[in-house]
């Protein structure tokens, strides 16, 4: 090891915490060494999970694929960019030729979510394929909540974030943010900010069916029956209107439909689900006083309120108590977030409101969502002849074949296709059906800004990082790489300059703003503007135009002191940008420039509901989430592997002895069979189990050589994809009804 000459500052790219790293850097290796939390971080504050320490590992992985992999004679082999670019254009126009570019597929994964690649460069893939065939981890997340917001708000991502440094009273429904560390709330350090609430006198009431470490340091923990959340929180909506707590405050003028909600939740008074939710009909109502009488309150619900079957009724519902109780859009209650690279704010106006289905999927007629289909219907549009088949997949930062319901099916699928194309650092589970395989550089090579983030945090700043290291020589980065992509599929040829797509962008971004009367901008001039963007990177000149015509930008010019990609250039531990502010009625999207509170989209979903509410025996599976781990792909680091990062059945000691379970367990579910080690343990609810995801690393012709030492199962392999949040396409992946037994 040679001498550690400086350190580089790095905004971790893992999970939506957003951390500020401080890396330790050895020029002369060209690796870093260590990575600790950056205490002068304006957002993180020192604050640093198991997985951001580990963020060298995962930086200088030997099983990081180095050069792309091109499939020749049935075997990926390694390739030079040239020559792995022609034959992504090859493969692409083969297809686009016989077929159609619409008979290309797009899946985009999760950390497409947690680069300016993802954010900015992927939809540039999209669009220029013009294929409807789009799929992507939402549909196995936060679909629900965009839907819930997109017709309360007419504006999908208008997320309804917790402000958790000032809220009294925390109501957390179906997350775990001290193993997960928050999402669709970024705010890093979410332990410490939850012991802060309970320093400042505020409560913590956890809404889970297992008694998760966030759990744990509840006032209050309900142990909730999987799936049920819907009526329970219809319940709590009955018990607002009952005992007369609606009090809508600054918002009554702009709140329509109250009255539709207090019928539609008329048929749920607590007593009526409390059964059906395990949850005693007292506990309901102490809940809907207690959120009514705190002076600020705010509801969020997660994972556990997204893939289940009733996922934008129950997402709805978060909001509709929140709404009801006059705690949206107030301090302490839940609010929008104002992002950096958002628009200047406008004067309110009606939109246009917000809608799905305007086409439907080929094969089951799923409605289109935010111009996606359902993940779980991949498989059957590749497998499905006839017009429009999919004959193509690209994947970017994905791995359905472990995340998607029915990996065993996709993966079959995935054979059948004539041309498949990742990008993506590792060959996985997924990747290794492709025939072409583009790998991005390590996180250290590339910079990194929070775009789809910024949308969601708890207060609002703007982070930049420039890369810590130059690319290798002849290597491209991922914007590269997807600008190129676009423009292969445009048929202009692996060669063609990929600057062509940002000149692209800008020329329109810049042409709207300066044609709409109330933007910063205004009545100026594209070339003056384009003219004062820096040199640089594509994507830092997009950037940097982003930030300007942003809330808090320079509207070149117009607010001198205002944000430019070189003011967070001479900050390297970012701008804070202050807490939160109410953005009613600015935010409002919807038609009738109100909240609509009562979509009938969402209300028609409530006759099912009342249907559902009963209590069936059976074990009902559910998910989990480990400190170490993340999703599908990082268990190759050994830092992170081993210990109590393992894929077990948890399952109730009283459900444990009477199956007479011991070692190993049978799971069965709709798609499926597993045996899986169990782990008896009195934090899960009786009649629930829980296998985390991600896991299912023994398939052939992967290079995960850490992952493939203990691979455990693939828990959605138990899942055929059927059950689906229907207003949302979103996968079910809890309360999944299954059958447990002893093994052998
Ligand atoms: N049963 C069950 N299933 C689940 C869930 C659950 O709770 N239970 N959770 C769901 C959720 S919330 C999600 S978000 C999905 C995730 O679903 P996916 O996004 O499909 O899966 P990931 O495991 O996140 O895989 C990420 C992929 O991105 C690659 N990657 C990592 N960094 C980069 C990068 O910088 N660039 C590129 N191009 N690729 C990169 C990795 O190698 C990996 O192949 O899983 C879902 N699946
Ligand atoms: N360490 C780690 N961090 C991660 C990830 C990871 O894999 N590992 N993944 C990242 C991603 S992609 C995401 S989307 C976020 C997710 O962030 P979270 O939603 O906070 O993560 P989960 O741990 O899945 O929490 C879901 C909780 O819902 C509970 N639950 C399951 N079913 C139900 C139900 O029907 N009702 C209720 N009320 N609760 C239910 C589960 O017991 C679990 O505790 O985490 C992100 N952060
Ligand atoms: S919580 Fe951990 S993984 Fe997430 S951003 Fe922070 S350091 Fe990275
Ligand atoms: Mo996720």
């Amino acid at each position: 090891m040679s001498f550690v000459s400086r350190t580089a500052l790095r905004i971790c790219p893992i999970c939506e915490a957003t951390c500020g790293l401080v890396l330790t850097v050895d020029d002369d290796a060209g690796r870093i060494d260590s990575a600790r939390g950056d205490r002068d971080d304006v957002f993180s504050h020192g604050f640093i999970c198991p997985k951001g320490a580990s963020f060298p590992e995962l930086d200088n992985d030997p099983d990081r694929l180095r050069a792309p992999l091109v499939r020749r004679d049935g075997e990926l082999v390694e390739a030079s960019w040239d020559e792995a670019f022609a034959a992504a254009a090859e493969g692409l126009q083969r297809v686009i030729a016989a077929s159609g570019s619409p008979s290309v597929a797009v899946y985009l994964g999760n950390p497409s979510a947690h680069t300016i690649a993802g954010s900015l460069y992927a939809p540039g893939v999209v669009k220029s394929l013009g294929t409807k065939q789009v799929y992507s981890a939402s549909t196995l997340d936060q679909m629900p909540k965009h839907v819930s917001c997109g017709y309360l708000f007419g504006n999908p991502v208008a997320f309804t974030i917790p402000d958790l440094d000032r809220t009294d009273y925390l109501v957390i429904i179906g997350g775990n943010p001290l193993v997960s560390n928050g999402s669709l709330a970024t705010a890093a350090d979410f332990p410490g900010k939850l012991k802060a609430l309970h320093k400042r006198g505020g409560r913590l009431v956890v809404i889970d069916p297992s008694r998760t470490r966030t759990a744990e340091l509840a006032d209050r923990h309900l142990a909730v029956r999987p799936g049920t959340d819907a009526a329970l929180l219809f319940a709590v909506v009955n018990v607002l209107f009952d005992e007369d707590l609606v009090e809508l405050g600054r918002l009554t003028d702009h709140v329509t439909g109250v009255e539709q909600v207090r019928a539609a939740a008329a048929d749920f008074p607590p007593e009526a689900v409390a059964a059906h939710c395990g949850i005693p009909a007292e506990d309901i109502r102490t809940l809907a006083r207690e959120i009514a009488a705190a002076p600020s309150a705010a509801v969020y619900g997660r994972i556990g309120t997204s893939t289940v079957e009733f996922g934008t009724l129950t997402s709805w519902l978060v909001d509709v108590v929140n709404i009801l109780t006059g705690n949206l859009d107030r301090a302490g209650g839940v609010m929008f977030a104002s992002p950096s690279i958002g628009s200047a704010p406008r004067p309110p106006r009606p939109g246009r409101g917000f809608a799905t289905g305007r086409w439907r999927s080929r094969v089951s007629g799923h409605p289109e969502v935010l111009s996606e289909m359902p993940a779980v219907a991949l498989a059957e549009e590749i497998e499905t002849p006839g017009q429009g088949q999919v004959r193509a997949v690209i994947t970017i930062a994905g791995n359905p074949v472990l995340s998607a319901p029915d990996g065993p099916r996709l993966s079959e699928a995935l054979d059948t296709v004539d041309f498949m194309l990742s990008v993506d650092p590792y060959l996985n589970e997924t990747t290794r059906h492709a025939d072409v395989i583009l790998p991005p550089p390590p996180p250290t090579r590339t910079a990194h800004f929070d775009v789809a983030l910024s949308g969601a945090v708890v207060r609002n700043n703007a982070r930049y990082s420039p890369p810590v290291f130059a690319l290798e020589d002849g290597r491209p980065d991922e914007c590269e790489i997807l600008a190129r992509l676009a423009l292969i599929v445009l048929g202009m040829g692996p060669a063609a300059d990929p600057s062509l797509v940002d000149d692209q962008v800008i020329g329109a971004t810049l042409g709207k703003e300066v044609n709409d009367p109330h933007s910063p901008v205004s009545g100026r001039s594209v070339e003056e503007l384009t003219a004062m963007l820096p040199a640089g990177p594509g994507y830092e000149r997009r950037l940097d135009m982003m930030l300007r015509l942003g809330p808090f930008g320079d509207g070149f010019g117009a607010t001198p002191d205002g944000l430019t990609l070189q003011k967070l250039k001479d900050a390297p531990h970012g701008v804070d940008l202050g807490a939160l502010t109410p953005r009613v009625p600015e935010v409002l999207r919807t038609a009738s420039g109100t909240i609509e509170l009562a979509p009938e989209q969402i209300l028609a979903e409530a006759p099912r509901l009342h249907a559902s509410l009963t209590s069936e025996p059976g074990f009902l599976l559910i998910g989990r989430r480990h400190l170490r781990s993340n999703n599908s792909w990082m268990h190759n680091l050994p830092a992170l592997s081993g210990g109590t990062n393992r894929c077990t059945l948890q399952i109730h000691p009283d459900d444990a002895a009477r199956l007479g379970l011991e070692d190993t367990a049978v799971v069965t579910g709709p798609g499926g069979k597993l045996e899986v080690p169990v782990e008896i343990t009195d934090a899960i609810r009786p009649g629930v189990v829980s296998l985390p995801h991600g896991w299912g690393h023994d398939e052939p012709g992967t290079r995960l050589s850490v992952a493939a030492q203990s691979p455990g199962v693939n828990v959605n392999a138990l899942n055929d994809g059927t059950l689906l949040d229907p207003l949302s396409g979103t996968a079910v992946l809890n309360a999944l009804p299954v059958e447990v037994s002893r093994a052998g």
